[in-house]
């Protein structure tokens, strides 16, 4: 299986983190979507990493997917049977996704000529973010497992510390860093970090 994935790409990252902790090898395909002249779109239509190609050709794209499809294929280790816990695990995955859908096109604004960038859409971004954290800080306590939704949220607050950590939210939520610190101990995350 090949993974189309990129190194500073948080939504790539919980994909290698989902493999490793299921213990399935996967042959990294480093790819940069954003080039114009990448062919990627002959491989991911919808041209986003990670996209997961299967030994048989098949494309599987969009991360929540991918890590479905690895669970249900390798697992089940990190995706709950049970109806209550599936879907508290598919909504913390949504928040942790959703610090992504926030930061990734903030990182990509700043790129922006000064000149030329949005204040109000940075705006909207933090303002995402801002909301997010306030409510995983309050449930920190609920974080508890090694699952797709937990891999997620790490995933996405160590990709503020990546790109944003002038933001100062370890101070703001002190027992969210804490969690994130523990959490980002493991292999897993010691072998995805960003780059
Ligand atoms: N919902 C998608 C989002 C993936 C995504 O936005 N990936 C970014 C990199 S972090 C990308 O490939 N962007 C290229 C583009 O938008 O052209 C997922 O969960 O996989």
């Amino acid at each position: 299986m090949k993974l189309f994935y990129a190194a500073p790409s948080p939504y790539s990252r919980k994909v290698r983190v989902v493999a490793y902790e299921l213990g399935v090898e996967v042959e990294l395909v480093p790819t940069n979507a954003m080039a114009l002249d990448s062919g990627f779109g002959l491989v991911n239509p919808v041209n986003r990493v990670p996209a997961l190609q299967l030994d048989s050709g098949k494309v599987l794209f969009d991360s929540p997917l991918i890590c479905e499809y690895l669970d249900v294929t390798y697992g089940p280790k990190l995706l709950p049977l049970s109806v209550q816990a599936r879907w508290d695990t598919l909504v913390n995955q949504a928040l942790g996704d959703g610090l992504m859908d926030a930061a990734v096109p903030r990182r990509h604004e700043t790129l922006r000529p000064v000149e030329q960038q949005s204040a109000e859409r940075l705006e909207l971004y933090k303002r995402s973010s801002n909301q997010i954290l306030a409510h995983l800080d309050s449930r920190t306590a609920q974080l508890s497992e090694i699952d797709v939704g937990t891999i997620s949220i790490a995933c996405g607050l160590s990709y503020l510390d990546f790109r944003f950590s002038q933001d100062g939210w370890r101070s703001l939520h002190a027992r969210l860093a804490t969690w994130l610190d523990a959490f980002s101990a493991m292999e897993s995350m010691r072998r995805t970090q960003f780059s």
